[in-house]
């Protein structure tokens, strides 16, 4: 079939898009991830007609199946407190659904939606048989004591082990939801149920954790970054590098930074960043780990210990850096964020966040030519290497370390190429296009092999 021109094929996509936003009234981040997707698969299936008459992104853009739930759970004072919880079970075509939670006060069904569309199209990049779901709360673990969090995530999986298993529904974390939350998630999963078995990734080692997945989406946006410098042949050797964020994303980012030769200037929280142009070596990244995972501290306590930094309200984005590696939250990055890093030499960007550049902020970077990964590629090192920890966990075994860094290293490289095949234009690589058509196509394949379900 002869493509139809452009201006038709933009009618296609306005019109999808249009009835996208009616049958999700308000839902603006699932919109804007819809819309960034369809961007790309709508002049690639111009030509393809099956996807058409098979309604296949009408179809991937509807949840499976999203459930929502009552938490209470009672704090310290003895209060009867109300959270909201979910699970959005998103599409299940190629392995059973996989994703994360989110324990953040800006939870909504919004948010949970978009995060569960971009989880089918990553997981699907992985190469691993994996579906996409995304769950989580509004709940804040924010001053929250451990027994909070503990009797907050029992009641949590009270109602959400009935919608989850090991053959079904494997969630994870993600914002808020660490080592901490996983232990206590998981504690009352086999509890109730009797059995232990690998029904969350994440996990600590004594109870069927993997090796490196703890490190493996910061590593793996490391990796990303590297082996588009590669293909340029460049690499990251004294690349100063501006990180946003300070959790499990970020802090595993740096150390792999470090790695690699480059030096990172910057990270930041909700409260705002800290700039350090000597660097966050070794020792300041440890104070760091420390800082957010033991005392549960701000990143402004940073450069009160270390001379030479200073802290700053806002974002990171105004320091001037070769790399940047956003790290932090969806929509850290709007136009004006991604000119300023444009205009002060920044070369490429990789998104260990979900969705951390909006739409006007990714034209900046297209038109502007620099490398540019999105998360659905760059941070899909997480969720692989909790693929394998579910493999492991079937199989009762455990793998070595360096078996495991291997196979994160050469996954990211898979996903690196698998955007090059799809997103080279002439010398350049669009790797947004890339990522959205080589994670569209195994999905919609099989969804075609199911008929009409
Ligand atoms: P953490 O909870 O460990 O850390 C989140 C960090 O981001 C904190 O520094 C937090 O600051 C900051 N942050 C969160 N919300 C906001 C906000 N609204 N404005 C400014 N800063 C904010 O989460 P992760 O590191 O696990 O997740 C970070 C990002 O990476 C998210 O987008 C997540 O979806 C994505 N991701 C995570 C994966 C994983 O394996 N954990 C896998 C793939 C992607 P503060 O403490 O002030 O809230
Ligand atoms: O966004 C993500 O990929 C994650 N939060 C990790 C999901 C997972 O199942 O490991």
């Amino acid at each position: 079939m002869s493509k139809p021109s452009a201006d038709k094929t933009q009618v296609y996509f306005k019109r999808f898009i249009n009835g996208v936003k009616k049958r999700n009234p308000g839902e603006r981040e699932f919109h804007q991830a819809v819309s960034e997707v369809a961007e790309t698969i709508f002049p690639y299936i111009a030509d393809k007609p099956i996807y058409h008459k098979m309604q296949i992104l009408e179809r991937m853009a509807e949840p499976d199946r999203v459930v929502m739930f009552r938490v209470p759970w009672t704090d310290e004072e003895g209060n009867i407190r109300n959270q909201r919880g979910y699970r959005v079970q998103f599409n299940n075509s190629i392995g059973p659904y996989k994703g994360g939670l989110r324990f953040h006060p800006s939870v909504n069904l919004s948010v949970l939606k978009f995060l569960g569309f971009e989880q089918t199209f990553k997981n699907s990049l992985t190469g691993l048989p994996m579906g996409g779901a995304k769950g989580g709360s509004d709940f804040n673990p924010k001053g929250k004591s451990d027994i909070e969090v503990m009797r907050f995530c029992q009641s949590f999986m009270t109602e959400l082990h009935r919608h989850i298993g090991e053959d079904t529904d494997i969630p994870a974390g993600d914002i808020g939801v660490g080592a901490r939350e996983i232990g206590y998630l998981f504690g009352q999963y086999k509890r109730i149920e009797n059995r232990f078995v690998g029904v969350l990734t994440g996990k600590g080692m004594e109870f069927g954790g993997s090796k490196i997945r703890t490190e493996a989406t910061g590593y793996g946006a490391v990796y990303f970054m590297q082996n588009m410098l590669e293909y340029k042949g460049d690499d990251m050797r004294g690349k100063t590098v501006a990180v946003s964020g300070s959790g499990n994303v970020a802090t595993y980012a740096v150390e792999k930074v470090n790695h690699l030769g480059g030096k990172v200037v910057t990270l930041s929280d909700s409260s705002g960043f800290i700039h350090d142009p000597d660097g966050i070596n070794t020792e300041k990244l440890d104070f760091v780990l420390d800082l957010k995972n033991v005392r549960r501290g701000r990143i402004s306590e940073y450069v009160d210990k270390f001379k030479g930094s200073s802290f700053h309200e806002g974002r990171p984005w105004g320091v001037a850096c070769d790399i940047a590696v956003p790290c932090a939250t969806q929509n850290e990055i709007n136009r004006e964020d991604a000119e300023v890093l444009v205009k002060n030499g920044c070369m490429g960007v990789s998104e260990g966040a979900n969705m951390p550049t909006d739409l006007e902020g990714i034209h900046v970077f297209q038109s502007a030519g620099i490398l540019y990964a999105p998360s659905k590629a760059a941070n899909a090192g997480g969720v692989a290497v909790s693929g394998l920890e579910m493999s492991q966990n079937s199989a009762r075994i455990s793998w070595a370390e360096v078996e495991l860094e291997k196979l994160l290293k050469d996954i990211m490289l898979k996903i690196h190429d698998s955007c090059v095949e799809y997103g080279k234009k002439g010398d350049h690589v669009d790797y947004l296009a890339g990522a959205n058509i080589a994670g569209f196509i195994k999905v919609a394949d099989a969804m075609l092999a199911y008929g009409h379900t």
